[in-house]
């Protein structure tokens, strides 16, 4: 049961929300990423880093952790004891962008309304600039956490933030997602709807959804959530990454180039299996609205304060109706 309601939706301007956690999270970036020596490597991280994005994953971590109710901390301490973690986990997320846009991957041009890194400073420096990116994140929980947080803590968060990241999340997502790409006329021809399905969780689970449950999990976790509000959290974010994803197919094929800031119309061109190509857009509308409920089901069991209540409304609802 929740000990405050969540805010009306009315009275919660989840516009002000999301500028103030953004400002925050770029503030503390900017401080994290200092350009140093080798120049073009440092100019490559921030190109990658600090010019654009939604910081979507970054809000959550923050978010979750202003969800949890202690008497120790303000809210302004809580802030400054969950945004290295938030910062890092979008230094995770700017360097898998920077490697999926390599010719190697997706080969894209076009990312955050800009050119892809590698178009700007060459494939050699997107990629090491990208595994730069992989190891500071990890620094920055580990040294950047301030002591309100025990080094436990702090370690068993990075630990996960890695479990997320590599062979069992996000790299092992996007080798399943290569896998079957190509295989769309295999998919619809030998296999049901419902195995169908699972092969997409399975792909989307983790490419997209590992960093999304850890971004909401660690921030609850660093704050000390009691073990009842975690597996709530994790309820619930496992239907955000889930949704965010199909939400991300979606626009594939109904956004432009201008409003996505990235090519659109690429999932079909290479034959992918996304909820889109294999069941079509009303079947991925329906299943976009059936994650709302869900999710928002889960967050009713949340017992969580206030905004926060309020916000992971709304993140949801973002996550799932945004226009890039
Ligand atoms: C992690 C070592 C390591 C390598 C990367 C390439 C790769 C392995 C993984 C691909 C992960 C990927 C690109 C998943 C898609 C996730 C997705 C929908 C990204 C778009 O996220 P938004 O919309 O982007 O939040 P912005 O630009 O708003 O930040």
């Amino acid at each position: 049961m929740r000990t405050e309601p969540a805010q009306s939706q009315s009275t919660f301007d989840f516009e002000r929300y999301l500028a103030e956690k953004r400002a925050l999270i770029e503030q503390e970036l900017d401080i994290y990423l200092l350009a140093k020596e080798p120049k073009i490597l440092w100019e490559s991280i921030r190109y990658s880093v600090l010019e654009g994005g939604k910081r979507l994953r970054a809000i959550l971590c923050l978010t979750t952790a202003l969800a949890v109710i202690q008497e120790k901390l303000s809210a302004d301490e809580t802030l400054k004891a969950v945004l290295p973690c938030a910062c890092a986990i979008e230094m995770i997320h700017a360097m898998s962008l920077m490697h999926d846009d390599l010719p190697s991957l997706d080969n894209d041009d076009l990312r955050r309304g800009k050119p892809t890194n590698h178009k700007v400073y060459g494939e050699a420096i997107a990629l090491l600039a990208g595994d730069a990116l992989l190891m500071l994140a990890c620094e920055t929980v580990l040294t950047r956490t301030p002591k309100t947080v025990d080094m436990e803590t702090i370690v068993l968060v990075t630990n996960e933030l890695c479990r997320a990241t590599g062979a069992d999340g996000m790299v092992g997502g996007r080798v399943y997602d290569l896998e079957f790409t190509g295989r769309v006329d295999q998919f619809r021809m030998q296999e049901g709807i419902a195995s169908d399905t699972s092969t997409l969780e399975l792909i989307h689970r983790g490419k997209t959804g590992a960093l999304i449950k850890f971004s909401a999990w660690s921030g609850a976790k660093l704050m000390g959530a009691s073990q009842n509000l975690l597996k709530g959290i994790d309820k619930f974010s496992e239907v955000l990454g889930l949704a965010f994803q199909i939400a991300d197919d979606l626009l594939d094929v109904t956004g432009d180039a201008n409003s996505l800031g990235k090519t659109p119309g690429k999932d079909q061109a290479a034959n992918k299996v996304t909820w889109v190509t294999l069941f079509g857009e009303e079947e991925t509308r329906n299943r976009l609205k059936h994650l709302e409920q869900e999710g928002l089901t889960a967050l009713d069991n949340l017992d969580c304060a206030g905004e926060s209540a309020s916000a992971l409304r709304r993140l949801l609802q973002y996550a799932i109706y945004r226009s890039n």
